[in-house]
């Protein structure tokens, strides 16, 4: 217990050559990298992305490259630990910043991962969602689960963005990522989900005998509603953050079988400092300003600003003003793994 492991420099040179001409390798000198002492020691730092710092790069691409020539124009926001044009922001979510123009379609497709979008600016664009007609609204939470056809339109006349959230990685490391394209879906003539059958909480379709409900039956979260449900929390509840999960009015479950979605209300004045948790994860200011410092590291921010922040991190915010959030984190899979954890600071 605890002694160093045999190194690769130690063994005779014959036989490392003989090893690697017979296609193994001797697993003591790797041993602790795949399994550090007492917690991960993970690849991913903490990362920020100012929106004002961004938003002219999107709109530049929205000059350069129509959405015919892009299928989605998306300005990837890479784990400063992987470096620029790595596919995802922590190990296991993907994060990009999409822009639709006026007038604009994206092809519908569909896919094996799931999509969530968290629309940061900009009114008229929708997302089409097997067939149901989802209006984008600034904080709204449209989920895109995998294995649903989608497509993207635009019936406004100023520029749509929205943060994209993906289990990519997860499906990119199984070797399960792919897609398949089709023509734009016709759209159902009635309102989402979310206005109609689940409209209040704690109400939804009676369960008629026989009557099957999909596996995803409410996709769009609409902020206005969240921000409403925050605000009414934070004067009741003992904690210093107000913090609600979006899940599936019809099973109380995470509401995708892999990212789970927190928002968040950090009053202003207020200090938190949350317990480390085994799960990475993903910041977005719907509103507000303060700071927060990840492993050392702080990062003032304001609206539409996105933050990460590795697995075990130690985390603190600090809101000046009123703020919201929401949090996208993998607690959902890891939950599914059986080891899920939080540790005191
Ligand atoms: C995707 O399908 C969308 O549908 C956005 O808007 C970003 C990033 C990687 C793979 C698929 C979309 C994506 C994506």
């Amino acid at each position: 217990m605890g002694e160093t492991l045999g190194t690769l420099e130690e063994l005779p040179q014959e036989y490392r050559d003989a090893m690697t001409a017979a296609g193994v390798a001797p697993l003591w000198p790797m041993m602790r990298n795949v399994l550090p002492h007492d917690r991960p020691n993970p690849v991913t730092k903490p990362g920020y992305w100012n929106y004002q710092a961004l938003r002219p790069l999107l709109h530049r691409a929205g000059e350069l490259t129509p959405v015919e020539k892009a299928e989605r124009r998306v300005l990837v926001l890479s784990d400063p630990g992987r470096g620029a044009g790595a596919m995802q922001a922590t190990a296991s979510i993907y994060l990009g910043m999409q822009l639709l123009l006026p007038g604009e379609a994206a092809p519908a497709h569909v896919h094996t991962p799931s999509a969530v979008r968290i629309i940061v600016e900009g009114k008229g664009g929708y997302t089409v969602v097997d067939g149901e007609r989802l209006p984008m609204e600034e904080g709204d939470l449209v989920l895109t689960p995998g294995g649903d056809w989608h497509d993207h339109g635009h019936d406004g006349d100023e520029p749509v963005v929205w943060l994209d959230a993906l289990d990519l990685p997860l499906f990119y490391y199984l070797e399960g990522s792919y897609a398949v394209e089709g023509p734009l879906q016709a759209q159902r003539n009635r309102p989402d989900a979310g206005q109609v059958e689940y409209l209040s909480s704690g109400l939804v379709p009676s369960r008629k005998r026989g009557a099957g409900t999909r596996k995803y039956p409410m996709v769009r979260y609409p902020w206005t509603r969240t921000e409403a449900a925050l605000r009414e929390l934070i004067k009741y509840t003992d904690d210093t953050v107000a913090e609600l999960d979006f899940v599936n009015p019809e099973t109380g479950a995470d509401v995708l079988p892999t990212m789970g979605f927190t928002a968040m209300m950090i009053p202003a004045g207020t200090k938190a400092a949350p317990p480390l948790q085994s799960s990475s994860g993903a910041f977005h200011v719907v509103k507000g300003r303060g700071k927060t410092t990840i492993d050392g590291e702080t990062f003032d921010w304001g609206d539409k600003d996105t933050f990460t922040a590795p697995v075990f991190a130690k985390i603190t915010h600090e809101a000046e003003e009123d703020s919201f959030l929401i949090r996208v984190h993998d607690r959902p899979l890891q939950e599914k793994l059986g080891y899920y954890e939080e540790r005191a600071r």
